[in-house]
């Protein structure tokens, strides 16, 4: 086989040089961006073959192209693990991502002028739940529920009377900003009341489901949509899961509704993903996830930092700086050159703007692939309050310090699938 590194370099040393930088910018900082993480050396393999050559538009069984000899087998093995791990009717593997994998809900069930139920965007929710600058909101009449001011969680009193007013022919629940465990069983009851589809959107806590860290949304929820990507550990991907009723209608929408050939790269790596999810290890993974987030909260409560809802139940920890000198963005960018990644965010009832915020977003799915663990979470919740407070100060001899002390660090955690120390 082509060594394929040597080729890249050979034909495009320019791209060549890049990736080997991002590889080593990935082995040298400390990835607290919630919706990241490391994929394994398999997933890699997997992502990066001749799949990647090969047109599957339709499903297994019922193709346009002729030529699908391993690729359906293929799609059928990450169909039947995804079903097996999640316990689920019916898996689509086809969505390109987690944003298309929602708008194939839009199609499923709803038409353009319908309601949808989501959480807001400022509130922790997703654009694809309904927000006004995405598709899902120019085209559909969007309704969205908050989280209490005083407890940083939804109130489910809130969110029954916005369904008995605004009668949503879908409610989505979960979000990208959401430090605790979603109640599904609250969520369904209202979705009940209304005739409503509900639509649990598990993209950042697929792999802590998974693994039996979270509660799932299975019998609950009759369709949930998850990116592959996030704590599950798997490629850049999404999937569709659904009660048997659904089945076709998803199916429907993904593809011709949607997407015209499925990334069978992706499919092959989601497969290869969603067999190591189903381990041992990964279960105490995705315990360990947890443990981290909590040691970093109590970390970060004991040095005074605010978090929304005061602390985290799952991967997530979403820091409010409202009383800090420093905003979301300046202190991202300071803890960016202390070789620590996370995003600025909003925070709910934030009285900044969304490209300026005063939240920063957190989580620990990457570091706990790296094998860090609760003595590392202390320091690192040590080092972003200095940070922090460096930032407010201009002192950028502190944060050059703290990024000697991270270096020290991620060099003793080599990260998986990363090949350079
Ligand atoms: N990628 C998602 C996240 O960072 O949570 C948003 O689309």
């Amino acid at each position: 086989m082509t060594d394929v590194r040597s080729a890249l370099t050979a034909t495009d040393p320019e791209i060549a040089g890049l990736i080997a930088s991002e590889e080593q910018r990935q082995a040298d900082t400390i990835r607290l961006i919630a919706s990241e993480n490391y994929v394994s050396a398999a997933v890699l393999e997997a992502t990066g073959t001749v799949l990647t050559n090969k047109y599957s538009e339709g499903y297994a069984g019922k193709r346009y192209y002729e030529g699908q000899q391993f690729i359906d087998p293929i799609e059928e093995l990450a169909i039947a693990r995804a079903k097996s791990l999640f316990g689920v009717d019916h898996a689509n593997v086809q969505p390109y991502s987690g944003s298309p994998a929602n708008l194939a809900v839009y199609l499923a069930f709803l038409s353009p002028g319908d309601t949808v139920l989501g959480m807001g965007l400022a509130m922790g929710g997703h654009l694809t739940h309904g927000h006004a600058v995405s598709a899902t909101g120019k085209w559909f009449k969007a309704v969205h529920y908050g989280v209490r001011r005083d407890t940083g969680v939804v109130d489910f009193d809130e969110i029954r009377s916005l369904a008995l007013e605004h009668r949503p022919k879908v409610i989505f629940c979960g979000g990208t900003a959401v430090p605790r465990t979603i109640d599904y069983a609250s969520f369904a009851t209202i979705a009940a009341e209304v005739g409503a589809v509900l639509v649990a959107d598990i993209a950042h806590i697929a792999g802590l489901i998974a693994g039996g860290a979270h509660p799932s949304p299975v019998g609950h929820a009759s369709v949930i949509t998850t990116t592959t990507h996030k704590t599950l550990r798997g490629p850049r991907g999404a999937m569709i899961l659904c009660d048997a009723e659904h089945a076709a209608a998803i199916d429907k929408a993904v593809f011709p509704g949607l997407q015209g050939g499925p990334h069978n790269h992706t499919t092959a790596a989601i497969a290869v993903a969603l067999r190591e999810a189903a381990t041992d290890d990964f279960k105490a993974y995705a315990h360990a996830i947890v443990a981290n987030s909590r040691a970093l909260a109590t970390e970060l409560g004991s040095r005074g930092v605010d978090m929304v809802s005061g602390g985290s139940d799952n991967h997530l920890i979403l820091i409010d700086l409202t009383n800090r000198d420093v905003p979301g963005k300046i202190a991202a960018k300071a803890l960016d050159r202390a070789g620590i990644e996370c995003n600025y965010n909003a925070v709910p009832f934030d009285t900044r703007k969304p490209f300026d915020p005063s939240g920063l977003r957190i989580g620990t799915a990457a570091v706990t692939s790296r094998g860090m663990g609760v003595d590392e979470m202390r320091q690192i919740g040590r080092w972003i309050d200095e940070v922090v407070t460096a930032a407010g100060k201009g002192d950028e001899e502190s944060i050059t310090k703290i990024g000697a002390e991270v270096r020290s660090v991620t060099s003793a955690f080599p990260a998986p699938g990363i090949t350079v120390a």
